[in-house]
């Protein structure tokens, strides 16, 4: 029976241990340029399995929340670099999880204070974060978006590429495509979004166009075995809806078989809360999700998220229905995860009035066990 602390390889990566340290926004890169701070914090982590790092915008209108890092300029990527070689000197692997918003955006984060973009122009019933001039942060509400044109689309099936080819120039080693939670994939997926009435319209394959599109990009620059993909079928995460997620769902994971993918991931339920979120008329079957993927002949490591405890990542990983665990908060609080879960050592509980901005405290200053 696999164990949470037996070693894998996924794609041309080896694990030492099948514990992830699943993508966390922590609002700590001023001008969306990664510091030395992060550096410290990525590196504190290096112990996991694997490490996602938190969303990083493919391009600047891929930004949706003040102080978000980016990968679509020399100085972010010479940032990634020093937080790359800080966490290979930890021993440790990281691959960077590429993210445009789309919708969830506000008009004062996009280029030109334009209008944030999505598949149509349909408002997320949502919140983003900015940092106000006094240097006070908050939520506010998303800004009205514009449909985008199929040209525009190409454009940025390229920052996609762009940004996986300064990724692996930036040390990385790999990356993770972010298509969960209602940002930009996501919303092209769903029906409550997407309005569109052309070719990335309607059927299910047409809303997952973009999708396949981004992914031939991301893989001819990164490589298929450093390559995962992040989805959430049912989550209401930004206003994401569809009526019907489990053949939308079952549609993409037969596709992705294809691609040799390291990894896929996928959020069970609403993110961060209830494992049992419902949309449509049935709870959704991660099983048959799963079983969609590997009857198409999918060999990609299977990675699962969401509220997981040790027991249940034990217990999901022993009787193989998942390879991967990915762990969020709790790797916010313990640098030294997974140490503590071996040991069965107590955790540090994480501290909320923290995730979003601020400065070292709440960041890099949990403790490790003694
Ligand atoms: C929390 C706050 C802001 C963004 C996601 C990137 O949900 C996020 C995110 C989470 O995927």
């Amino acid at each position: 029976m696999p164990s949470l602390f037996d070693p894998i390889f996924i794609g041309a990566l080896r694990l030492p241990n099948r514990i992830v340290m699943a993508p966390l926004t922590r609002n700590r890169a001023p001008g969306a340029v990664p510091t030395d701070m992060m550096a410290t914090y990525y590196a504190q982590r290096a112990s996991a399995g694997l490490i996602v790092t938190e969303g990083t915008a493919v391009s600047h209108q891929g930004q949706g929340y003040a102080d978000v890092p980016g990968l679509y300029s020399d100085e972010q990527l010479s940032g990634w670099r020093r937080v790359t070689d800080a966490v290979h000197q930890a021993g440790g692997r990281i691959v960077v999880q590429l993210w445009h918003v789309g919708r969830v955006s506000h008009t004062s984060l996009q280029p030109g204070e334009g209008a944030p973009v999505g598949p149509s122009a349909v408002r997320a019933n949502a919140k983003t974060y900015l940092v106000h001039a006094d240097g006070s942060g908050g939520f506010v509400p998303t800004s009205e978006p514009r449909a985008l044109r199929v040209d525009e689309l190409r454009g940025i099936v390229g920052d996609y590429r762009r940004a996986t080819r300064g990724a692996i120039e930036a040390g990385f080693d790999g990356v993770e495509i972010h298509a969960a939670n209602g940002y930009l994939i996501d919303q092209f997926l769903r029906t409550d979004s997407n309005l569109r009435t052309d070719d990335y319209g309607g059927t299910v394959e047409n809303r997952s166009r973009l999708l396949f599109e981004v992914l031939a990009a991301v893989i001819e620059e990164a490589g298929s075995g450093r390559t995962g993909i992040r989805i959430s079928p049912v989550t209401p995460a930004n206003d994401a809806g569809d009526p019907d997620p489990q053949p939308l769902f079952n549609h993409v994971a037969h596709r992705l078989a294809a691609h040799g993918l390291a990894y896929v991931h996928v959020i069970e339920g609403a993110t961060g809360g209830a494992r049992d979120f419902q949309q449509g008329n049935a709870p959704f079957d991660y099983a048959a999700l799963r079983q969609a993927y590997s009857a198409a002949g999918g060999k990609g490591a299977w990675m699962v998220n969401n509220g997981y405890d040790a027991r249940m990542a034990e217990q999901v990983v022993a009787s193989g229905q998942a390879d991967l665990v990915a762990f969020g908060k709790l790797f916010i609080s313990n640098p030294d995860l997974v140490r503590r879960l071996r040991e069965n050592a107590g955790l540090n509980d994480p501290d909320p009035t923290t995730f979003y901005g601020g400065g070292a405290k709440g960041y890099i200053d949990y403790p490790e066990l003694a």
